[in-house]
């Protein structure tokens, strides 16, 4: 990258975005994320990281969303997406790093050009790179996206789409379906959940169908905002939208899905008059579900029988085993696999594997779950915390699509075919949707005449207690590729094993958080005391150990 007007543009521009003093960034699990009011030159610098990503590969598009999820309302962040719709690719996280960090414009471009002379990216004034641009309901992301529109920009030939308020998922089906070919407005997403929708709905055999109100948590962000939208175009579905940010509620302010996952207590706006409703809540970004009710027995109390994302994925596993043993012999062929992380519940583990499914484990983080579920023919992945979907191959979807051709109108066989198409049409490949996982949980709770503590009955949650220990140095703490067991400091593992078998049903594992300057210790047993128990051993050990 020689061209004087390439490097003149950089300088110029970030020279309007200095980077704040003793800002040190990390990528982390999901991209940058911190106070928004230190962002801007992140922001910007990103932004110029997803033009060469573009002109990288061949000027396909590249999403780029402005949003800190789950984190309070004065954090932002951002999140990216490749063109295929996952996660940015995991080797050009260093170099979002390097960027993030770069103390002056100078050191900002010799890294740019060091970069894009390895990666060999020919920058040009007609080479056509695309970012598309989403952000959240933050009041900071409308100042963040003219950040990143000019980091975008200052890259020759590179051009930024503002796409608006959007969830994070959103974007991200919208990037991958324009990098196939296919219509990707948001309206384009929308019809093709009603229209998938619809489809599952249709092919109810009986009429036990659950009808009831849903009441929906919508986190006071952008998700609630999105689903009033879409129960316009959709039948089928009665739905409340609470917490939508306009009666005056705080975003992720005790409500959404990380709060009721965390703390297993309603969110506000709910209360004694929803007891024993079926009732789902989003997170900030719309990218994680988990549904909930209150019990008949809470008197008054606040507690919640939580169906988290272990219970959502046992759910889909149950339906879709269900459509391939209605195919026969090539159903028992079909490679239906599960992708869990160390959090999943080891009950839900149990469950899935008695239903003889292929369970495979994968460390904490969405990228490395999706990873390990391109493996099957149909992968299902989900964390506890609600982040997952399904993916289907290629190869597997024109062999489905193939067989629909073939069977005749109406029979059991076609029917099964049909309902996987809609599902694989219906859910988010691209990543874990709150929208289109709740539609499909509702269509299956339809299709089995479910209510939600029918569907709670598929297994009993093994009692658990997550603690977060503050130690001087994280990074001691390293484990195996699945998190299970701590690798460092020398003798930690032997010495929670001994902790373990003092307990029935005992399991527990510590690991470096991703996103928090902490080590989080999980465990679980047969009773809670057991759990909160061993968990407090293993937090000990950790302390002395690390202390
Ligand atoms: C991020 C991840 C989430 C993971 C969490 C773990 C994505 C989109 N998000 O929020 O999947 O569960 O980090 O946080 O990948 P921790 O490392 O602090 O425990
Ligand atoms: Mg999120």
């Amino acid at each position: 990258m020689d061209d004087e007007t390439q490097i003149a543009s950089i300088l110029k521009s970030s020279s309007l975005y200095p980077i704040p003093q003793s800002l040190k960034l990390s990528y982390g699990t999901a991209g940058f994320r911190g106070d928004a009011s230190l962002l801007d030159s992140t922001v910007y610098r990103v932004g110029i990281l997803s033009s060469l990503r573009s002109l990288k590969l061949n000027s396909s598009t590249i999403g780029l969303m402005i949003t800190a999820s789950h984190n309070k309302l004065s954090d932002n962040g951002i999140k990216l997406s490749d063109p295929s719709g996952g996660m940015l690719s995991q080797d050009w996280e260093p170099f979002a790093d390097q960027i993030a960090n770069a103390s002056s414009p100078q050191k900002l471009v010799s890294l740019i050009r060091e970069f894009v002379e390895k990666e060999g990216i020919v920058i040009g004034e007609k080479s056509g790179g695309e970012v598309w641009l989403g952000r959240d309901t933050r009041p900071s992301g409308e100042r963040l996206l003219r950040a990143a529109e000019i980091g975008v920009s200052s890259v020759l030939g590179c051009v930024a789409v503002d796409f608006g308020v959007l969830t994070t998922p959103q974007l991200h089906w919208m990037v991958r379906a324009k990098n196939r070919g296919l219509r990707a407005s948001e309206s384009d997403y929308f019809e093709s959940l009603t229209a998938s929708f619809k489809c599952l709905i249709g092919l109810i055999p009986v009429s036990a169908k659950n009808s009831a109100t849903l009441l929906l948590d919508g986190a006071n962000g952008v998700g609630g905002m999105k689903m009033e939208v879409l129960r316009g175009f959709l039948s089928g579905l009665d739905v409340e939208i609470r917490n939508t940010g306009r009666d005056g509620g705080v975003l992720n302010e005790s409500v959404g899905a990380d709060f009721v996952q965390k703390e297993k207590v309603v969110p506000l706006g709910f209360g004694d008059k929803d007891v024993g409703v079926r009732c789902v809540s989003f997170d900030g970004d719309a990218d994680r579900l988990v549904y909930f009710y209150i019990p008949e027995n809470s008197c008054g109390g606040d507690k919640v029988e939580l169906l988290d994302g272990d219970k959502i994925l046992s759910l889909f596993a149950l339906f879709i085993k269900e459509q391939l043993k209605s195919l026969g012999d090539e159903g028992k062929e079909t490679r239906l696999g599960v992708v869990q992380t160390a959090y999943a519940n080891g009950a839900s583990t149990d469950y899935v594997k008695e239903m003889g499914l292929e369970v495979v484990f994968a460390k904490t983080g969405v990228k490395h779950l999706h990873e390990r579920a391109e493996e099957f023919d149909i992968g299902i992945y989900f964390e506890a915390n609600g982040h997952g979907t399904i993916l289907f191959s290629e190869s597997f979807m024109s062999w489905l699509v193939g067989k629909q051709k073939e069977l005749s109108e109406g029979s059991d066989e076609y029917n099964a075919v049909s309902r996987l198409v809609a599902v694989s049409n219906l859910i988010n490949q691209a990543v874990g949707d709150a929208i289109s996982g709740l539609l499909l949980v509702e269509v299956i709770l339809q299709h089995m005449g479910w209510s939600v503590q029918k569907w709670n009955e598929l297994y009993k949650d093994l009692p658990s207690r997550q603690v977060k220990v503050e130690v001087p140095d994280r990074t001691a703490v390293v484990t195996t590729s699945e998190e299970t067991e701590a690798l460092k400091p020398l003798g930690i593992q032997d010495a929670i094993n001994g902790e373990i078998k003092k307990y029935q049903r005992g399991r527990a594992f510590i690991r470096p958080s991703g996103t928090e300057d902490v080590v989080r210790v999980y465990a679980e047993a047969s009773t809670q005391e057991a759990a909160d128990s061993l968990a407090n051993s293993v937090a000990q050990l950790v302390k002395s150990f690390l202390g």
